[in-house]
């Protein structure tokens, strides 16, 4: 009998070390130590035969059992980690590839693709692009700005001041750090940095406490200084028109109308002629036009002749009140991308609703 069993540990282990599937060596393992199997049959006698021999050929059935476990774990083991490997060498997915059906690839956001607009034809204008930092200093975005410390918009309810940590550096007072309300500061520092002639604009975000359909806290302007000698309100008059006429089209007209800000002296707000109406106010029934409310031109934003205090800031940087001018301006990009693409709600611009978005592409 127990030569009988090591035979058959010798036939299962030749088998198993055959076996290239999963399945097959299950089959095995059935075949060898199942319910039905000779050695398993071996071992529910073991009490029918005689006493001398039960401690043997039990020894050797258990033994052979046990052994014969161990190696359909070890195999079963080995074999799926070959098949793992298998297929993860047949289904290898190029995950760079695209989806089936393709989805077309993004496109930029409107606003973005605004901001680019307007640098491209300011950079033909021989404008450069400057950068500035959304987190500003009292200093730059009112005081050399010759905003007067009781002026409006530096107050609380405005503006959003930023609380510098104990024992920060905040330059000087709880309300010195702010999120900068227009990109006019970039005007102080650009000029600390670049003696004249300067020609630069200077797109980006800013922050006020506004809410509704044509006003949100966070929103884009575009801010143009250009600085040297001899310049005139003639001469933003032109650039304005160039400008606006590349956006909206080459019939267009513009008009300044007298305004004030603390930094510009004169100051304008500049309009442009309505392009749905050209500029008549009525569309072609007689109705009002409702882009312009029947005026006829569009308000677009603010500029004006860099006001000398200005200049008082940034003198040792080589600008001299007395024998340099420049003219400066200000406007909202989503206001231009509101007008360009008929967009009723600015707001409609932040709410990440692909179904608005994707109208853009
Ligand atoms: C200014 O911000 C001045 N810095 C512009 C300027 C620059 C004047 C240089 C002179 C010289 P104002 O507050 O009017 O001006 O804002 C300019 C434009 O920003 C507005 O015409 C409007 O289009 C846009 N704007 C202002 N507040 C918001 C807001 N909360 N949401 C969206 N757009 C806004």
């Amino acid at each position: 009998m127990t030569e009988r069993i090591e035979q058959i540990e010798t036939e299962a282990r030749a088998a198993v070390a055959e076996a290239g599937s999963g399945a097959e060596l299950e089959q095995l393992r059935v075949r060898y130590l199942g319910r039905k199997a000779e050695l398993t049959s071996i071992l529910r006698g073991i009490s029918e035969l005689e006493p001398d021999q039960r401690g043997p050929v039990g020894g050797a059935a258990n033994r052979a059992r046990k052994g014969l476990e161990q190696l359909f774990e070890t195999r079963s083991d080995e074999i799926a980690s070959a098949e793992l490997e298998q297929s993860l060498a047949a289904e290898r997915i190029d995950v760079t590839l695209p989806g089936s059906p393709a989805r077309a690839v993004g496109h930029l956001h409107p606003i973005t693709r605004t901001r680019r607009l307007i640098e491209d034809v300011m950079i033909g204008l021989g404008y450069q692009v400057m950068e500035g930092p959304e987190i500003e200093h009292d200093y730059y975005n009112f005081t050399a700005l010759n905003h007067p410390p009781d002026h409006p918009a530096r107050m609380l309810q405005d503006t959003f001041y930023v609380e510098v940590p104990e024992g920060g550096d905040s330059g000087g007072g709880s309300q010195d750090v702010l999120l900068r309300t227009h990109t006019s500061p970039m005007q102080v520092r650009a000029m600390e940095a670049t003696p004249p002639p300067l020609f630069m604009i200077v797109p980006g975000k800013t922050y006020r406490r506004d809410s509704d359909a044509t006003h949100s806290p966070m929103f884009h302007q575009v801010e143009g200084l250009a600085v040297g000698e001899g310049i005139t309100l003639a001469d933003l008059k032109g650039t304005l028109l160039a400008m606006l006429r590349e956006v909206f089209g080459p019939d267009r007209e513009i008009r300044m109308r007298p305004h004030f800000f603390p930094f510009t002296e004169p100051s304008v707000e500049f309009d442009v002629s309505c392009f749905r109406c050209k500029g008549s106010g009525t569309l072609r029934k007689g109705e009002r036009c409702a882009l312009c409310k029947g005026i006829g031109w569009i308000e677009l934003g603010g500029a004006g002749m860099v006001d000398p205090n200005v200049f008082g800031f940034v003198r040792e940087s080589g600008y001299e009140p007395d024998s340099i001018t420049g003219f400066a301006f200000g406007f909202g990009i989503e206001r231009i991308a509101m007008l360009r693409h008929g967009v009723g709600d600015l707001r409609l611009f932040f709410d990440n609703d692909l179904r608005m978005l994707e109208q853009f592409s």
